[in-house]
C-alpha cells in the first residue's frame, strides 16, 4: 500500500508535466545560447551543478531534501530482524534524515563561478532490542529505543568552470572542498537506554571529520524545450578524523533529461547510480556488535535511484529571477554492505534567487 501511494506520486510529477501548452516557447534569448544558462536552468531539483554564472551575478537558494530508510538489507537481500538479533543486541526499524542547505554563487566571469554550501541535519532512527521480540520480554527498559541527532554538518566550496560552450553544449568542470565543521562525536542523552552520554553510531553523526575533495564533470545541452545533463563527480576523504576512522569515498553519476512543456514551466527524469565504500577505521568507543550501525563493515555499497522533477520558472519580469524546482526519487536497486536500512523514498525542494 505504501509503494502504492509513492508510485501514484511519481505518476503526478510526470502528468503534470505532461499538460503542455500551444504558448510559443524559446521566443526570449535565453534557449540554447551560450550566454547565462542559469537564466532557464531546467536541472532536476537534486542535482547541485548545472549552470555558471554571469560576471558579478549572485545567487543564493535554500534546498529541503528528505530521506527515508527502512527494512534491512545485506547485499540485495532481505533480511529479518529476528536474524539480526544472532549477531547484534539491537537492529534499526528505521530511519529519516531532514536537511536544510544554503547555497551561494558568485560568478567572477562568465565562466569561473564559485560556490559555497552549508547544511543543518536531522537524523532519527527508531531501533528496537533483542529482548523485546524474545517470549521473556514484559516491557521494561529495554524495546524500542530512539536516536536523536541534529546540527551543522561539514561546509562545501567549489570553483565551477566552463570549460566548453558549443553551440548548445555546454561542459562545466568542478573542483572543491568540503571542510569538516560538522561534529563526529554526537552523543545519545543522560536518559538514552543504550548510547546514555556516550557517542552515536556513524550514521547519526552531523560531519565527516575529514578534509573531502570534491570534483566533477558536467555535460548539459539545451536546445529549445528539451535539456540534457550528464554528470560524474567523485568525494574522496584525505585522512582519518580525530575519532579514529574515515568515512567512505563516494562516486555518484547523474543523468536527466527535462522538457518545459509551458513557458514557466518543465517536468525531468533522472537517473542517479551510487558507489560508496564502507567506513575505513573505527571509533574505538563503539562497540561492534551493539548493533549494525555501530560496525563500520556496515556501510557503502551500490545504489539506484530514479527521480522525477518539476521546474517552475517564471519569465515574467518580475518573478524572472526565482526558481522553485521538486523531485521525488524511488529505489530501483540496492546492493548494500553488510546488513542495513533500505532506502524508501527522497524528496528534495529547492528555491533560487538571482540578483
Ligand atoms: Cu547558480
Amino acid at each position: 500500500m505504501q509503494y502504492h501511494f509513492r508510485y501514484c506520486l511519481l505518476l503526478v510529477f510526470i502528468l503534470l508535466g505532461i499538460y503542455r501548452s500551444k504558448a510559443q516557447l524559446c521566443a526570449d534569448s535565453l534557449c540554447g545560447t551560450a550566454a547565462c544558462i542559469c537564466s532557464a536552468d531546467r536541472s532536476p531539483a537534486g542535482i547541485m551543478i548545472s549552470h555558471v554564472h554571469e560576471k558579478k551575478q549572485w545567487m543564493l537558494s535554500y534546498r529541503y531534501m528528505n530521506m527515508y530508510m527502512n527494512e534491512l538489507q545485506s547485499g540485495t537481500t532481505s533480511i529479518a530482524r529476528s536474524k539480526v538479533y544472532q549477531y547484534y543486541q539491537a537492529a534499526p526499524i528505521d530511519m529519516q534524515m531532514n536537511m536544510h542547505m544554503l547555497m551561494g554563487m558568485y560568478g567572477f566571469n562568465d565562466k569561473f563561478s564559485l560556490m559555497g554550501m552549508l547544511n543543518y541535519t536531522v537524523w532519527d532512527m527508531n531501533m528496537d532490542m533483542a529482548s523485546a521480540t524474545s517470549s521473556v520480554h514484559n516491557h521494561s527498559d529495554t524495546g524500542p529505543h530512539k536516536m536523536h541527532s541534529s546540527g551543522i554538518g561539514d561546509a562545501g566550496i567549489q570553483a565551477l568552470y566552463e570549460a566548453i560552450t558549443y553551440n548548445n553544449h555546454h561542459l562545466i568542470l568542478n573542483g572543491g572542498l568540503n571542510l569538516p565543521l560538522g561534529n563526529t562525536e554526537v552523543k545519545g542523552a543522560v536518559k538514552d537506554l543504550m548510547y546514555s552520554n556516550t557517542v552515536y553510531p556513524y550514521a547519526m553523526q552531523q560531519g565527516s571529520g575529514t578534509t573531502d575533495m570534491q570534483a566533477g564533470v558536467n555535460y548539459l545541452w539545451q536546445k529549445g524545450r528539451g535539456s540534457f545533463g550528464s554528470q560524474f563527480n567523485a568525494l574522496i576523504r584525505t585522512g582519518k578524523n580525530n575519532a579514529g576512522y574515515s568515512p567512505g569515498n563516494e562516486l555518484n553519476l547523474n543523468n536527466w533529461l527535462a522538457w518545459q512543456w509551458l513557458k514557466p514551466l518543465s517536468s525531468s527524469v533522472r537517473i542517479n547510480l551510487l558507489h560508496s565504500e564502507k567506513i575505513k577505521g573505527s571509533n574505538p568507543s563503539l562497540p561492534l556488535y551493539d548493533e549494525p550501525s555501530g560496525n563500520p563493515s556496515n556501510y557503502g555499497g551500490n545504489k539506484i535511484m530514479c527521480y522525477a522533477g518539476l521546474v517552475f520558472q517564471s519569465k515574467n519580469k518580475a518573478l524572472n529571477h526565482y526558481r522553485l524546482a521538486v523531485e521525488y526519487g524511488l529505489p530501483a536497486y540496492e546492493n548494500l554492505n553488510g546488513i542495513q536500512l533500505k532506502t524508501q523514498q527522497a524528496l528534495s525542494c529547492s528555491c533560487s534567487v538571482l540578483f
